[in-house]
C-alpha cells in the first residue's frame, strides 16, 4: 500500500547515519520516510538482498518489523536478519559482503544512551559493507525533502527469535546467528591456537561488553573458542538500555573495567566495545593505550598476523588521530592516508586495496576484512600480538615508544554548547587562520594554519570543513572540530598532540598541560562560553 505523508525537515545524516531521540523515531511515519528515500535512491534494493540488524537498544524490533515490510513492499528478493535482531555493526558489514547483498539497515546509535528516553539511529549500508558515500547520503536527504509517501506491505510480524528460512509473499525471510560467520572471519584473520594457549598459560583478561551487542561475539570468541573463563566476561548480556550505561569505550564511560584494569589484582589484558561493537579500548595491566598508539602498534605488527602475512599496502587515519601511525607508515616505507572524520572515508581506500589497516582517535580501528571498525577485531589482534610477544601491553608500549617517539594526545569534548556559540568559535578561529601561519605557539614555530579539505584519491571527490587544524611541524598540532553524532547541543572537540622522540615516560595531561592553555585561548572560548575545562578528556 502508499501511506501519504508531508516531508519531514530534519532528517539529515550526520557522521554516521540519522541519530535521533527514540521518541522522534517514534512518530508515525518517521523511520518509513527515511526508508522510503532509500529505497528510491538505490534501486538495486528492489531484487536484491537486504542485510537488517541492530545493536539491540530499545525500538529495535519494532524498526526491524517496520523495514521488513518496506522491503516486502519495495520488491526485495530476500532479507538477512541477525536472531534477536542482533548484529554489530561490524559483522553486519561482513554479512552484507558475504551474502552479495545490495545492502543492509544497521540499527544503531553507536554508543550514546539507550532505552525509551534514549537514542535510536539508522544507517545505510551499501553491498561494500561500507557506509553510504557523503553523494548518497546527500541524495538521500534531499528525496526526504519532497517525499510524498511511502510503500509498505501490509501489517505482518516476522518471528525474530527462531533461527531458519521463511518466506512472505514471494520474499525470502532469513533469520541468522548473529555470531557465526563473523566468528570464522575471525579465525582466518588470527591464530587462534597461539591465543588460546597464551590463555591456558595462565595469562589473564577482562573484556566488558557494557551490556550492549558484542556480549553474545565475546562469549562465543573469547570464551567458547579461546578459553577464556565466564568471570572475565564482563556484561555481556545485551539489554534494551545497554543497563543504564553509556556503552562508549573510554576512560570515562568504561569505569567498571578501568577499575579492575587500574587496581592491584589487575589482569594482564582489558578491552571494551561500544553499544554496536564497532569501538575498542585497549588497556594492559595499570597502563591505558591510547587509540593513536593502538593504531600505530597494529600497523607495525600486522605482517606477523595470519590474515596480513602479505604485509599492508598502506594505512590511514582520520585528520584529528594522532600522527603516531605516520611514523610507523615511513618506517615500513608504505603510504598513509589522512582523511576526514567518518568511518566512510577509509572504504574507498579500503576498496581500492590502497590500505589494510586504519583507525581513528574515537577509538576505532579496524583492516581490509570489513567496511566498518570492528571491537572485538581489536582486542583479538592485540592479544595475537601479546602471544606472539610473551610481553606485558606495558612492554610492547615501551619497545613501540623507544622505536618510534612517542605522540603524547589528548582529545577534550565541551558537550552541549549553544549551536550559534559553537559556530561562532569555529568561524573566529576560522577567520584567525590566515595570521597564525608562520608566528609560533609556546616556542614552537606554526608551519600550517589551515581548514582540512579531503580529495578523495579513488573517485576524485572533495570533502571541504572537515576540522581547523594549527600543526607546529612535527612537535605538535592542535586540531579542533564540531561533532557530527550528538543529538543534543553542539559538542566542539578540541585535539591535542605532542610529539618527543626522547621523553617517554611522562603522563599525556602533564605533557599537554601548555598546548591546552593555549588552545583555549586561541579559540577564545572561557569568554565565548563561559566553559574553563573540558566536560569529556579521552
Ligand atoms: C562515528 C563514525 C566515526 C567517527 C565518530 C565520531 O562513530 O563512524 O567515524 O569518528 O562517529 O564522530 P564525531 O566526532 O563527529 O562525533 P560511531 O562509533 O559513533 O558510529
Amino acid at each position: 500500500m502508499f501511506v501519504k505523508i508531508s516531508p519531514f525537515n530534519d532528517q539529515r545524516p550526520g557522521t554516521a547515519g540519522l541519530r535521533k531521540k527514540v521518541s522522534v523515531f517514534q512518530q508515525p511515519h518517521y523511520l518509513e520516510s527515511f526508508a522510503e528515500a532509500i529505497f528510491r535512491c538505490c534501486p538495486q534494493l528492489d531484487g536484491g538482498t537486504v542485510v537488517i540488524g541492530g545493536d539491540g537498544r530499545y525500538h529495535n524490533r519494532p524498526a526491524i518489523q517496520t523495514l521488513v515490510r518496506m522491503a516486502s513492499a519495495h520488491g526485495v528478493k530476500k532479507v538477512v536478519i541477525g536472531q534477536q535482531g542482533h548484529l554489530s555493526t561490524p559483522a553486519a558489514s561482513h554479512l552484507i559482503r558475504e551474502t552479495g547483498a545490495a545492502g543492509g539497515f544497521l540499527l544503531t546509535a553507536s554508543h550514546n544512551p539507550a532505552g525509551p528516553d534514549g537514542d535510536f539511529g539508522i544507517k545505510f549500508n551499501t553491498e561494500t559493507g561500507g557506509q553510504a558515500s557523503e553523494q548518497l547520503t546527500e541524495d538521500i536527504y534531499r528525496c526526504t525533502q519532497s517525499l510524498d509517501g511511502y510503500h509498505v506491505a501490509e501489517p505482518f510480524d516476522v518471528d525474530l527469535d527462531t533461527p531458519g528460512a521463511s518466506e512472505h509473499e514471494g520474499m525470502q525471510i532469513e533469520i541468522v546467528d548473529p555470531v557465526h560467520s563473523y566468528a570464522a572471519l575471525m579465525q582466518q584473520l588470527f591464530d587462534f591456537d597461539a591465543i588460546r594457549n597464551l590463555l591456558a598459560s595462565g595469562f589473564s583478561l577482562c573484556f566488558d561488553a557494557m551490556h550492549a551487542v558484542t556480549g553474545p561475539y565475546a562469549r562465543c570468541i573469547l570464551g567458547e573458542l579461546l578459553g577464556a573463563t565466564e568471570t572475565s566476561l564482563l556484561n555481556c548480556q545485551p539489554q534494551e538500555d545497554f543497563g543504564g550505561g553509556h556503552p562508549d569505550p573510554n576512560l570515562v564511560y568504561a569505569r567498571q573495567l578501568v577499575d579492575i584494569m587500574m587496581g592491584q589484582d589487575a589482569p594482564d589484558f582489558g578491552a571494551a566495545s561500544d553499544g554496536d561493537g564497532d569501538r575498542n579500548m585497549i588497556l594492559g595491566k595499570r597502563i591505558f593505550v591510547s587509540p593513536g598508539d593502538s593504531l600505530a602498534v597494529l600497523a607495525a605488527n600486522a605482517h606477523r598476523f595470519p590474515g596480513y602475512a602479505g604485509g599492508l599496502p598502506g594505512v590511514a587515519r582520520s585528520m584529528p588521530t594522532s600522527r603516531a601511525v605516520d611514523a610507523v607508515a615511513e618506517a615500513l616505507d608504505i603510504p598513509c592516508y589522512e582523511t576526514p572524520t567518518g568511518w566512510r572515508f577509509f572504504c574507498n581506500l579500503l576498496e581500492d586495496g590502497r590500505i589494510g589497516l586504519c583507525g581513528e582517535e574515537s577509538f576505532g580501528t579496524s583492516s581490509h576484512h570489513a567496511r566498518e571498525k570492528d571491537g572485538l577485531w581489536a582486542a583479538l589482534a592485540w592479544l595475537n600480538l601479546l602471544a606472539l610477544e610473551g610481553k606485558s601491553v606495558a612492554g610492547v608500549m615501551q619497545a613501540h615508544w623507544q622505536r618510534f617517539g612517542r605522540h603524547y594526545y589528548q582529545r577534550q569534548d565541551f558537550e552541549n554548547l549553544d549551536m550559534a556559540q559553537a559556530d561562532q568559535l569555529i568561524t573566529g578561529l576560522r577567520d584567525r587562520l590566515p595570521s597564525l601561519q608562520g608566528q609560533t605557539l609556546n616556542g614552537l614555530y606554526i608551519s600550517q594554519a589551515d581548514e582540512f579539505a579531503y580529495h578523495d584519491p579513488v573517485d576524485g571527490s572533495v570533502s571541504k570543513h572537515q576540522g581547523l587544524r594549527i600543526v607546529m611541524g612535527e612537535a605538535a598540532r592542535i586540531v579542533v572540530r564540531l561533532s557530527g553524532t550528538g543529538t543534543a547541543g553542539a559538542t566542539l572537540r578540541l585535539y591535542l598532540e605532542r610529539y618527543e622522540r626522547q621523553a617517554i615516560d611522562m603522563q599525556p595531561e602533564a605533557a599537554l598541560s601548555d598546548l591546552a592553555a593555549a588552545a583555549l585561548e586561541l579559540l577564545d572560548l572561557p569568554a565565548l562560553t563561559g566553559r574553563n575545562a573540558p566536560d569529556l578528556v579521552t
